[in-house]
């Protein structure tokens, strides 16, 4: 099935140089670049993007290594989006398991990732865990004249173009976090 994914190159990532190595990885395979974007990462833009784990106790420790605190103050990262056959299996085959201890030591978590002392993963990439995450994900990240492929509907509004149906709500992580009651 054709599906669509965001790939990060996290704050971690971002300050060992491994942006290069992740892309050269991505290029390997058969999936299609639609989206590249160096973006700034806001704490709105990080609870919003990580809100299915807003009742982890490691939640803020996670808001603030994605926003690069925990990384000398690393706040901007790649986002990318890929689209193509089976694309969630692949890209999550390359990025490797979550915590990077337990990752297949030939992929890019298993290759650079690390457990801090404080128990924070730095795991070098973020993957859509599935393709309603990738469609969800995709729309937060990037604005339609962004992407350079008929990925999902988009309509004018405003003399700028929107997605057609808002970055996420009803997914299957739950609802969006302004109708949390
Ligand atoms: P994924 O990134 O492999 O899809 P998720 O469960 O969606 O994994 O978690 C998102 C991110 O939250 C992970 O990439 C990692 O940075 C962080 N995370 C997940 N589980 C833990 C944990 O048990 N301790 C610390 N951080 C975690
Ligand atoms: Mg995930």
């Amino acid at each position: 099935m054709k599906e669509c994914i965001l790939l990060i190159v996290k704050p971690d990532g971002m300050v060992k140089g491994l942006a290069g190595h992740v892309l050269r990885r991505f290029e390997e395979t058969d999936l299609r670049l639609v989206g590249a974007r160096l973006a700034k990462v806001t704490r709105e833009l990080a609870s919003t993007h990580y809100h299915h784990l807003r009742e982890k106790p490691f939640f803020e420790e996670l808001i603030r290594f994605i926003m690069g605190e925990l990384n000398g103050g690393q706040d901007t990262v790649l986002a990318f989006a890929y689209t193509g056959e089976d694309a969630v299996r692949k890209a999550r085959a390359i990025a490797g398991a979550t915590n990077p201890e337990e990752a297949d030591y030939r992929s890019i978590r298993g290759s650079f990732g690390r457990v801090t002392t404080k128990g924070v993963f730095e795991n070098v990439v973020h993957v859509s865990s599935d393709s309603i995450e990738g469609e969800r994900e995709i729309k937060l990240w990037f604005r339609p004249e962004e992407i350079t492929a008929d990925l999902f509907p988009s309509v004018a509004a405003d003399g700028r173009r929107e997605w057609a149906e808002p970055a996420g709500p009803k997914t299957r992580t739950g609802p969006w976090p302004s109708e949390t009651p």
